[in-house]
């Protein structure tokens, strides 16, 4: 397919509720969105950077630099038949995943579209099995400033039907979170996830966590280590996840090679698109750990490539892909709803992404736009 033009949008939407993580507090979210255009058909890819560098290096300043500058011009007036062959011409770039992530995403439902498949079934081809029409699904909640406000949402969630809850931890604001928790949702599904705020020397404050029966830790130590994270396995009883840590399938291959962790959550924009999410899934599958797909506030646009994602045949975990409703109202696409029932969301069914951008709603609330012929 020929690359003809590529459209890039800045834009921020306020949140229905601050998140406020370890790392910071959001009220509004920013993104960068881009629209490849090739044969009559765009496809759509969501940057996921957003105003600070609290949980990646990248802010969407920076990525709309490397997209305009760098990534976008690779890509111009070229024939491009298969999304595997942007990893090959993005390599005069080193890291900026996020920037990478959001080209690589649009040309994925660009060629799915010219397939005849949707976004997830054009990821599932390797797999016999096909990818899944639901995806169970998981929603993230904050740190709130009481504790009871914590239980209060924790309520609210489990009665939309969220079958589990993560939290998000820092220290001094963990272990008897977990026990509030704990006691008053005695069945609960429920995880922390700490956004790299300990240390090892934080190790019994960790396995002080180790009598709440979590699902899972995730992210304890720092945002770029593997090697601690080995040494810290082995001396608590919750399973251990890492997010932040696993950038590519090597980090991914080095991480299970030494024992680092007992489960991946697999942010495709984190290890620079679907391509290499699919090579930390199969890795893992083959490892036989159990696997989610994380989320990063995403719009509709970057839900519908998660659950895609999700619906592949090694996860085994639920995903952070809270319905729409969960962050933004409205969303800059139709909405994705959970099914109650058994705490899942539709796979979208296509062509591509299966979502429609609503351009006035886009025009609302976007702050920059820039066209690349
Ligand atoms: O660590 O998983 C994280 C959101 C922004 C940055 C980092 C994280 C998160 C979430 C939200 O936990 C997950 C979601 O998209 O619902
Ligand atoms: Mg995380």
């Amino acid at each position: 397919m020929k690359i003809e033009s590529i459209d890039l949008y800045a834009i921020s939407q306020p949140l229905i509720r601050p998140f406020v993580t370890s790392f910071g507090l959001q009220q509004e979210r920013s993104c960068l969105l881009v629209a490849i255009h090739s044969e009559g058909l765009t496809g759509w890819g969501e940057c996921v950077a957003t105003n600070n560098p609290g949980y990646s290096y990248e802010t969407a300043v920076t990525a709309w630099h490397i997209l305009s500058d760098f990534l976008i011009p690779v890509l111009i007036g070229k024939q491009i038949q298969e999304p595997h062959s942007l990893q090959t011409l993005f390599r005069t770039v080193r890291g900026h995943p996020l920037a990478k992530a959001a080209l690589d995403q649009a040309f994925w439902d660009l060629t799915a579209q010219r397939d005849g498949l949707s976004f997830a079934e054009k990821l599932a081809t390797p797999y016999p099995e096909g990818p899944r029409s639901r995806v169970k699904v998981g929603v993230s909640i904050g740190i709130q400033p009481t504790m009871q406000q914590t239980l209060d949402l924790i309520q609210q969630h489990v009665e939309k039907g969220y079958g589990r809850i993560k939290l998000k931890i820092k220290p001094g604001h963990d272990s008897e979170l977990a026990r509030s928790v704990r006691t008053t949702f005695p069945d609960l599904v429920f995880m922390l996830d700490a956004n790299s705020a300990y240390s090892l020397e934080d190790v019994a404050v960790l396995q002080a966590l180790d009598e709440f029966d979590l699902l899972m830790l995730e992210q304890p130590l720092g945002y770029d280590d593997i090697y601690n994270h080995s040494k810290l396995r082995p001396q608590i009883k919750t399973p251990l996840c890492l997010d932040e840590s696993i950038k590519s399938a090597d980090q991914a291959q080095f991480a299970l090679e030494i024992g680092a962790c007992d489960i991946i959550n697999i942010k495709p924009t984190r290890v620079s698109g679907w391509t290499e999410a699919r090579k930390v899934h199969d890795l893992g599958w083959q490892a036989g750990i159990d696997l989610w797909v994380g989320g990063m506030l995403e719009t509709g646009v970057g839900r519908s490539a998660q659950l895609a994602l999700a619906s592949l045949p090694g996860f085994t975990l639920p995903g952070d892909i809270s319905a729409t409703e969960r962050y933004y109202e409205p969303d800059i696409t139709s909405p994705f709803f959970l099914n109650a029932e058994d705490s899942t969301i539709d796979v979208p069914e296509g062509p591509g992404l299966g979502v429609k951008v609503d351009m006035a709603r886009l025009a609302a609330v976007m702050s920059r736009r820039q066209s690349f012929v």
